[in-house]
């Protein structure tokens, strides 16, 4: 499954075309099955309907953890890294790992979740929290991860949405100098969540916390209770795994579907090629920090599922960059001896701002492989990165994929593929893109761009979205009849080389986040005193994007100090629905928004303003009122 070198890479690439099954069924064949396949694909992009090795029964956790015993038992599977840098960190070893997910999966079964149930996990970044899915897909409960910046509102709806039976949480949750009540947050979701029938709580901030008799059980004593001796179930590739919820352009977030056989098969086979990852055993593994949270994909198959599927050593880090200072990555990188670095442009830009004093005070000399993911990466950040991280030696591999994608697809491997900066460059063994024009006739050749497509499934495609499979084919599947659609725009430069240049629907990346417009816009409308909003993106030094939000409010001549008051409030209202993730960077009260005929909003102007690139707003004679956009150009922020 190692690819080593740019001819290998071009093989393997040309077999998975011209024969895509034998190619995946022989990376399959590395994994540890209970029975073989039947059928390696069987798919249509109509329904859609996409399955990869029909009949073949295995649980994921007997890859990632079981079948490392033997050979690795003793080598360390997870090093944490806690916020706190006084705080010590914490190694598990396969063994050490192994036990603890076989205990909580008894804790799980103990309280009633059998095969199949839904289990919301809402917590800090602690090894508890990888254990914790894992137990889940240990005993085949379908694990529903929800970031912990989320709010109470936000939390409900995924619960709802996926009729989840128990929740695991922590009484609080360190981040920076910040501490979070997440199971407060959990109590106020689950006033609305008829589902839950029990919530395990982990103790990491010991601040007090209401446990409801019957209903609320501690981690730790429900630990004490069970022995570590839990076979894993029997699982069908096609089983679901997990559900993960993203943002699209409209309505709610969706719950990604992924299944047990090809997200894995997938997550371990672009985690060993794309970072060249050496799986030498015991104490010398390399050590692999991925720096997103366990709560979005990147952290699902990064950090958990393709490391550990290939027996690596995986960081997981509670805090965030900048604590205590901007200069905790070069510290655990200098700690650990980290060898791959995967974090997101966001946070390259941020910790640029603070100088190279930080750098410069410690050792990185044990990196060989830098990672980017999240986001488009500037070229300013991009080259920061490789001269004062890489020290020019560590191949950058910027790696483009999407929640739905489940791994990476195009991206260098690393070390491998010549590399140009702000290029995600090729596509991996797989993965056949293709850019088509507004009505999907494909544009062929290099030197164009368009919208990027793929126009055949690799085993980590998602399968659907959770209780909706016609949302599933509308979103990806129907606005190109026979593709999936990426909602990205992109460019094939003269070499044939992909750049990805940012999102073509309503979906604005914030700090590497997904956010639907049309969230923000309701969450602000929910408001008292706002009658209507619309939310466009910006560019924004640090964070990417910026939200801008266009609100018209109640209230139409307040002064300066009431509106200032009005936003602040909006601000609340936003994190309250939302989570502090969506709180909108600037907020101009308008009294109309541009408006077609048929009352669409036209945010291709709005984006225009919120750019400050009022020169050509196009045309403006089809709207409904033109003289709402000379008054929104004056109030522009
Ligand atoms: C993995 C992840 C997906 C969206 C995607 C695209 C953007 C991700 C990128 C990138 C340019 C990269 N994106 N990686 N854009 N270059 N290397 O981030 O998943 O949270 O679902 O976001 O992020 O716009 O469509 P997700």
């Amino acid at each position: 499954m190692r690819i080593r070198t740019f001819d290998e890479y071009q093989t393997a690439y040309q077999k998975s075309v011209d024969d895509p099954e034998s190619f995946w069924a022989e990376i399959a064949q590395e994994f540890q099955w209970r029975k073989p396949w039947t059928k390696t694909l069987q798919w249509n992009f109509d329904e859609p309907n996409v399955k990869w090795f029909i009949g073949g029964k295995l649980n994921i956790t007997e890859n990632c953890l079981d079948r490392h015993l033997a050979t690795r038992g003793d080598q360390p599977a997870i090093i944490w890294e806690p916020n706190d840098p006084a705080e010590a960190s914490v190694t598990l070893t396969y063994r050490m790992l192994h036990d603890q997910v076989c205990r909580m999966a008894n804790v799980l079964k103990r309280n009633g979740v059998v095969k199949g149930d839904r289990v919301c996990v809402y917590m800090p970044m602690v090894p508890e929290l990888a254990i914790a899915v894992l137990a889940c897909a240990r005993i085949g409960a379908v694990h529903s991860v929800v970031f912990g910046g989320f709010s109470a509102q936000s939390i409900a709806d995924r619960i709802n949405d996926a009729q989840c039976k128990v929740v695991i949480t922590a009484d609080g949750a360190y981040r920076g100098n910040k501490e979070i009540p997440l199971k407060g947050v959990v109590d106020d979701a689950l006033i609305g969540c008829p589902s839950v029938q029990k919530v395990i709580v982990m103790t990491r901030t010991r601040t007090p916390v209401a446990m409801l008799k019957g209903r609320d059980v501690w981690m730790e004593q429900e630990l004490k209770q069970v022995t570590a001796e839990c076979p894993a179930e029997e699982m069908d590739a096609e089983d679901m795994l997990f559900i993960l919820y993203t943002s699209g352009s409209t309505g709610k977030p969706k719950g990604v579907v992924h299944t047990c056989g090809g997200y894995m098969v997938y997550a371990a086979y672009t985690f060993q090629n794309v970072f060249q990852y050496e799986t030498t055993e015991g104490a010398s593994a390399q050590v692999h920090f991925c720096t997103a949270d366990i709560g979005w994909i990147t952290g699902h198959s990064y950090i958990v599922y393709g490391p550990l599927a290939c027996g690596a050593t995986s960081l997981i880090f509670e805090g965030v960059p900048t604590y205590p200072d901007a200069g905790r990555f070069w510290d655990i990188t200098d700690k650990h001896k980290v060898n791959i670095l995967y974090t997101a442009p966001t946070a390259i830009r941020s910790l640029m701002s603070f100088g190279l004093e930080k750098v410069e005070t410690h050792d990185l000399s044990s990196l060989q492989v830098l990672g980017s993911v999240g986001e488009p990466i500037n070229e300013e950040a991009w080259h920061w990165y490789d001269d004062h991280i890489g020290k020019n030696r560590c191949p950058i591999v910027d790696t483009w994929w999407q929640t739905e994608t489940g791994g990476i697809l195009i991206s260098p491997l690393a070390g491998i593929t010549e590399t140009k900066p702000t290029f995600a460059t090729l596509p991996l063994p797989g993965i056949q893109p293709i850019l088509v024009d507004e009505n999907g006739k494909e544009i062929e050749g290099n030197g164009v761009s368009g919208n990027l497509c793929m126009k055949f499934p690799w085993p980590g495609i998602l399968r659907t979205t959770y209780g909706d499979h016609e949302r599933c084919r509308q979103t990806y599947f129907a606005t190109y009849p026979g593709l999936y659609f990426t909602g990205d725009g992109c460019l094939r430069d003269e070499d044939g080389y992909y750049r990805i240049t940012g999102r073509v629907d309503d979906v604005l990346n914030v700090s590497g986040h997904r956010i639907g417009t049309a969230e923000v816009e309701n969450a602000i409308n929910m408001h008292t005193g706002v009658i209507e909003s619309a939310v466009v993106g910006y560019p924004h030094d640090i964070k990417g994007q910026g939200i801008y939000a266009y609100v018209i409010a109640e209230e139409q001549q307040p002064t300066d100090h009431d509106a200032e008051l009005t936003k602040r409030d909006i601000l609340a209202t936003v994190s309250r629905v939302i989570g502090p993730i969506a709180k909108p960077d600037k907020i101009q009260f308008v009294t109309g928004l541009p408006k077609t005929r048929s009352g669409k909003i036209m945010r291709r102007i709005l984006r225009k303003i919120a750019e400050g690139d009022t020169s050509n707003l196009g045309d403006t004679t089809t709207l409904l009122d033109p003289a709402v956009v000379d008054e929104i150009k004056a109030g522009a922020i």
